[in-house]
């Protein structure tokens, strides 16, 4: 599977870091909205969906997290544990995220505005999405 991660440079001084993203230079897309994940509890598994249209980049910039990603062919696992690691995910993917530590904080970027009907929440209906875009 080809996974998309981004490895963002730090401006790094005497008095902490700073990451700074932009729009198509650093991730290759327009940001319409953002959200973050918090205060998870231990062994809580979020996501079970896909979606039709969205892209989204999604930074743990605290703590640490793994994604399940399934593509409806094969599955990846990504630890994302610095906050200068970015997940690139295209809206065909199923998606999981799990193992969140304590302090985790997951950040997303994201491609669209919030659309309940871009939800794809059931993995059948998911694999058929995936069927029907290969024929
Ligand atoms: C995704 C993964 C990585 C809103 O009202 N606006 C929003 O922008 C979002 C993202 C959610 N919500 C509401 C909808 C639900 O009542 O917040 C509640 C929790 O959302 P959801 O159960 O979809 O959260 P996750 O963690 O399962 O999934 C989220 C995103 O929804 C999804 O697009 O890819 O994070």
């Amino acid at each position: 599977m080809d996974i998309k991660t981004y490895s963002f440079e730090p401006h790094g001084d005497d008095r902490g870091q700073l990451v700074a993203l932009e729009e198509y230079k650093d991730f290759p897309f327009a940001v319409k909205r953002v959200y973050y994940i918090y205060d998870t509890l231990k062994d809580v598994v979020r996501g079970h969906h896909a979606h039709k249209c969205l892209k989204q980049i999604l930074i743990c910039v605290h703590g640490s997290c793994r994604i399940h990603l399934d593509d409806g062919h094969e599955t990846a696992e990504v630890l994302l544990d610095t906050p200068t690691k970015g997940l690139y995910i295209e809206n065909d993917m199923w998606r999981e995220m799990y193992d969140f530590s304590s302090d985790a904080v997951l950040l997303v970027l994201a491609s669209e505005l919030y659309d309940e009907s871009d939800y794809i929440r059931n993995y059948d209906d998911f694999k058929a999405f995936v069927a029907s875009k290969e024929n």
